[in-house]
């Protein structure tokens, strides 16, 4: 199999098992579930969730065992996007290629929306004891998404970023703006897959390496498309962090020295999961990928 073939077969997994996890738009009150789903189903790529999959798979866990905890990823990332995207926020009217959820459904449904998804990602992970993980297991990837969604992960990378907008670029502000912003949950993904999947200590070491590198990088890039990206590709503005004068990998480094650098992490990534073995060639494929990704 190869990775297109390999990720169109795992966000397949993902789109089935999402359905079933958030309830149907009419369910009473239905603006909230319709918002939730609006944004839940507007097209993501399902990096996250397919992350916990393929970082499962590598150490020997079937997809299906692990479907609760990519669901709760994509639950909770959505939710980080929704409130991402509010006026007090990054204030974006575009997100996924469509008007984001205040846009159409109003700030006050917006962030109901998203706490109802972040709620929801703990419920839904809490049902991994019901499809065959240890409760051990399933509270350990608990523990995990909380304290990669918190204060000292991504909440507290969110604060760092909308406070040095403006400022001066300052390598030491812009690594710890990405590596907890986007890398904290990133990281936490493949640490869950390998949790759930009974890694062993050498096993979870690495996938935990392997998620700190591509979860930078998969940030650097995303400033890369900020500034050379197309809406057609991204279903996002461009511009927007030279506009709102983000700190970014590039105001910091430079274009080139950001893909470079980018190149470099994704490497050391796939090279720390080699020792994997065969199971793990969708990690290193999708390590690879990320650099390349155009959207
Ligand atoms: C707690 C009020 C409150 C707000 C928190 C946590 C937070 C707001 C925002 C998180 C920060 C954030 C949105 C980081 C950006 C991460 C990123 C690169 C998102 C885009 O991910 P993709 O490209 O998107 O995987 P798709 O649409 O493909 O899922």
């Amino acid at each position: 199999m190869d990775l297109a073939n390999y990720l169109a077969s795992r966000r397949k997994l993902v789109e089935e098992a999402l359905e079933k996890v958030v309830p149907p738009p009419g369910a009473f009150p239905s603006i909230i579930h319709e918002a939730m789903r609006y944004s839940l189903f507007a097209g993501g790529k399902r990096l996250r969730p397919i992350l916990v999959l393929a970082a499962g798979e590598a150490v020997g866990c079937p997809a299906d065992k692990l479907l609760p905890a990519a669901c709760a990823v994509e639950l909770l990332h959505t939710y980080s996007l929704i409130h991402d995207d509010l006026p007090s926020m990054d204030n974006d009217d575009y997100r996924r290629g469509r008007l984001t959820c205040h846009k159409v459904y109003g700030e006050a449904i917006a962030i109901l929306a998203g706490d109802a998804l972040l709620t929801a990602a703990f419920g839904v992970l809490a049902e991994e004891v019901q499809v065959g993980c240890s409760p051990e297991a399933t509270l350990a990837a608990i523990r995990e998404l909380a304290l990669a969604a918190g204060s000292q992960g991504l909440v507290g990378g969110q604060v760092v970023d909308l406070l040095s907008e403006g400022g001066s670029p300052e390598a030491e502000l812009v690594e710890y703006i990405h590596r907890h912003k986007t890398g904290s949950l990133i990281r936490a993904c493949v640490r869950i897959g390998g949790l759930l999947g009974e890694a062993t200590q050498d096993e979870l070491e690495r996938l935990t390496r392997y998620g700190e590198d591509i979860g930078l990088a998969f940030q650097i890039i995303d400033d890369l498309l900020d500034i050379e990206g197309e809406f057609y590709y991204t279903g996002k503005a461009t511009g927007s962090d030279a506009k709102k004068q983000k700190l970014t990998y590039p105001a910091c480094f430079g274009i080139e020295k950001s893909r470079q650098v980018a190149r470099e992490l994704v490497d050391r990534a796939a090279s720390t999961v080699e020792e994997l073995g065969e199971k793990a060639w969708p990690l290193k494929a999708i390590a690879h990928y990320i650099v390349e990704r155009k959207s």
